[in-house]
């Protein structure tokens, strides 16, 4: 619209201008014409009174001048008539008229001396009015006294305000008139021959016409088509081969590999695109706090860590929440963006949200409420009806951003969480061709647990409008399974491991995530030595046994419990002082809840204790880094640190304990596992413990240091080979395989 502006506004502009020129020497003209008209009336009045008055003013007839002046007010238009005697007093005056003699009427004296006639405009109380004042003289010329008639001129504004509204109303109408061609003919001749070649490209590329091009013209904008259509033909060819060479690939390849997964993608999926929803985003646009500038940083998080690599193999749109502060900075006119920043593989749209929605939505219902309902914590849970309604409004509003991107045909959309336990029934009642899976990174409670839950039935429902739940492990699956069993009307089949209701299925499996296998990254393995020597340097770690945890600060983590440990294993065995440094790096999340904030203070005022306990010199026993590290940041701290420690009191997975032994190329390193993790199921090879237990905790701890080289190197190949197999690029090609098997059983 604002193009059709810009090509129509000069046109008005000259339209206007000829219009308003026009309507000005047309006035002028009228005016003119007008008065000229009233001037040829009053002296030919003045002239046809002279006679009569001539006898007047020689026998100073008054009854007489009383009758001439009265005689010719009833003309047209002719407001008044005035007799004056030779020295230009008035004799007689039009009655209604008697205001005019107490006019000032300096030029009198001059019309007597001189003895010509006088034509003029006058003022008049508010008025204009046009007096014509003519000399009677004898006939030897001398002045006998003077005749003046006044005319109305209020009729020349009307008429001429009357010509302006003409004027005015033609011009407005030809704007109108303007306007609606210029929009229509832009329409017409390029808005819909564009459109529909858009409209083309979309199908033909995709292979759902064989059509050619409609652009029939062979101007530019022919031109224009045929390139378009060129690019077309190379895109709808180059899917079609990616899908057939995937096909061919898959069928050799054994291990999974960021190729394999890709082949997956084009050979089950095929045309049909990858959208990925999760509450984080993998890139988030803030303001560095120093500098002021806008920094991108990849958020603290086990969801964007497993799905990023998968959306670099395979491509596809990822909608997440957009919470950088700079975020709507570096998005295009879509709320998009390509990703990683330096290499777009993917396309990232933000979805924008309003602070009451985000409290409401991600803080309060999904982090106050289902979290601790899930994770077996005793934390309670908080459930608050104004937090739910917010809740059901941000997941319709994600299932709208969705629902513009979806293809015409057939799309698969990956969902991820307990953020949107909505959003799968929405998409499918408009969308009953996509196929839909939710991923439940978070553990699955019991169905007693489920039960304090207000909004049980609406979340199970919602749930259940997808295609596929995946779970980590097992139990998880169990216990959903039981759920939907006991609190909903739905039919569980156990043997083929699905959920009916409504006549919809959804199947219900385990797939347990996992990190890209070999910690693959920019980083040279000489830099990072580098980088390790000057982090031992600076922190005085040269001869120290470190060991490290790396957490988001949550309670579900286990981090005072660790700390506790730590101080219980010092106390116990005094002789590791000064020998063995622990260090804890904590990235700072959901702050503003209360109960986040407060285990900030609580983990920082009892490491400063113990710290204080314990404390040797320059050594002491806990290094506490409470920052956001990148994932390029962690990496020297994995690859120096001789044992891990992983103590979540209850989690889904946990990504640390696999990020660090897929860093531990050199198999020098021992992982400590709390057994109330899901990487407990699988690596079996880590030193097992139970996080509440702080004695069997520090022997966990005691265990790992004394334990011979061979056996660390043993257990730790064992967990290596588990981790390249069972790689994140299983998991989702998992997911995939499943999804495309069952959809079509
Ligand atoms: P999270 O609860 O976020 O994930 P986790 O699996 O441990 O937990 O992943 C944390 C991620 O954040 C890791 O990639 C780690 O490197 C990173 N991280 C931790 N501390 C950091 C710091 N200080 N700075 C920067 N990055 C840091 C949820 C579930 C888990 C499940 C994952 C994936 O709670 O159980 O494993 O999803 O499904």
């Amino acid at each position: 619209m604002r193009r059709i502006f810009l090509f129509i506004l000069p046109i008005l502009i000259v339209v206007a201008g000829a219009f308003t020129l026009f309507g000005y020497f047309q006035v002028r003209f009228e005016e003119d014409k007008l008065i000229d008209d009233l001037k040829r009336k009053s002296k030919h009045v003045a002239e046809a009174m002279e006679l009569s008055t001539r006898g007047v003013f020689v026998s100073k007839d008054m009854r007489n001048a009383n009758y001439l002046v009265e005689k010719f007010e009833a003309r047209e238009r002719l407001q008044g008539c005035v007799l004056y005697d030779k020295d230009g007093n008035i004799i007689a005056i039009t009655k209604r008229f008697n205001d005019w003699k107490e006019k000032d009427k300096p030029y009198l004296n001059d019309i007597l001396s001189s003895k010509n006639p006088r034509g003029e405009l006058e003022k008049f109380k508010d008025h204009t009015v046009y007096s014509y004042i003519l000399p009677v003289t004898d006939d030897e010329g001398q002045v006998l006294g003077l005749v003046e008639v006044i005319y109305d001129t209020s009729y020349v504004l009307t008429r001429l305000t009357e010509i302006w509204k003409r004027i005015s109303a033609t011009l407005i109408i030809l704007v109108i008139i303007i306007f609606i061609i210029a929009v229509f003919l832009h329409k017409q001749i390029f808005a819909l021959p564009v459109q529909r070649l858009t409209e083309w490209f979309q199908h033909f590329q995709k292979g759902e016409t064989d059509e050619a091009h409609p652009v029939k013209e062979k101007g530019e904008l022919g031109k224009l088509a045929s390139e378009v259509e060129q690019v077309a033909l190379s895109l709808r060819v180059k899917r079609r081969t990616i899908s057939d060479e995937a096909q061919v690939r898959l069928e050799k390849e054994e291990t999974w590999t960021e190729i394999k997964l890709r082949d997956v993608v084009h050979a089950k999926l095929g045309e049909n695109a990858l959208f990925v929803v999760s509450n984080r985003e993998p890139y988030m646009h803030v303001i560095d706090e120093t500098t002021g500038a806008a920094r991108c940083i990849t958020p603290a998080s086990g969801v964007v860590t497993a799905l990023h690599p998968i959306l670099c193999a395979c491509g596809g749109t990822w909608i997440a929440h957009g919470a950088g502060n700079a975020d709507r900075k570096f998005v295009n006119s879509k709320d998009k963006l390509g990703v990683p920043p330096e290499d777009n593989r993917y396309i990232l749209k933000r979805i924008w949200l309003s602070k009451e929605e985000e409290d409401g939505y991600y803080y309060g219902f999904a982090n106050e409420g289902l979290w601790p309902l899930c994770h077996n914590t005793h934390t309670r849970p908080i459930f608050r009806e104004a937090d739910w309604e917010i809740y059901k409004k941000v997941n319709q509003k994600f299932a709208d951003g969705v629902l513009a991107e979806l293809p015409a045909k057939n799309p698969f959309v990956f969902i991820q969480d307990y953020h949107f336990t909505l959003l799968g029934r929405i998409i499918k009642e408009k969308r009953p061709d996509a196929t839909i899976a939710l991923f439940w990174h978070i553990p699955w409670p019991t169905p007693e647990s489920f039960l304090i839950c207000p909004y049980r039935k609406e979340i199970l429902d919602g749930m259940l409008g997808c295609d596929l739940i995946g779970f980590h492990v097992q139990s998880h699956c169990n216990n959903f399974l039981d759920t939907a069993n006991r609190l909903l009307e739905s039919r569980v089949d156990t043997e083929k491991f699905s959920v009916v209701r409504l006549d919809k299925e959804t199947f219900i499996r385990a797939f347990p995530i996992s990190v890209n296998g070999y910690m693959t990254g920019n980083i040279m393995e000489k830099d990072l030595t580098k980088q390790i020597e000057a982090i031992k340097s600076e922190l005085d770690l040269e001869d120290k046994i470190i060991g490290i945890g790396v957490d988001r600060i949550d309670y579900t983590k286990g981090i005072i419990e660790r700390v506790l440990a730590i101080d219980r294993f010092f106390e116990k065995y005094p002789e590791y002082k000064k020998k063995v440094v622990f260090m804890q790096l904590a990235a700072p999340s959901r702050i503003h809840i209360k109960r986040y904030h407060d285990l900030m203070s609580e983990i920082d005022e009892l490491v400063e204790k113990k710290n204080w306990k314990h404390m040797d010199g320059a050594w002491k026993p806990i290094i506490y880094l409470k920052k956001h590290f990148s994932a390029e940041e962690i990496k020297p701290f994995y690859k120096m640190a001789d044992f891990c420690i992983v103590s979540s009191l209850h989690d889904g997975m946990n990504l640390v304990a696999k990020e660090y032994v897929a860093s531990k190329r050199d198999l020098a390193g021992a992982l400590i596992l709390s057994q109330f993790t899901g990487a407990a199921r699988e690596l079996t090879d880590a030193v097992q413990f139970n996080p509440y237990a702080i004695e069997e905790f520090t022997q966990a701890i005691k265990l790992t240091l004394e334990m011979p080289i061979d056996e660390k190197k043993k257990r730790m190949e064992n967990m290596r080979r588990i981790i390249t197999e069972n790689n994140v690029y299983r998991w989702a090609g998992n997911i995939i395989t499943e999804l495309t098997a069952l959809k079509k059983s």
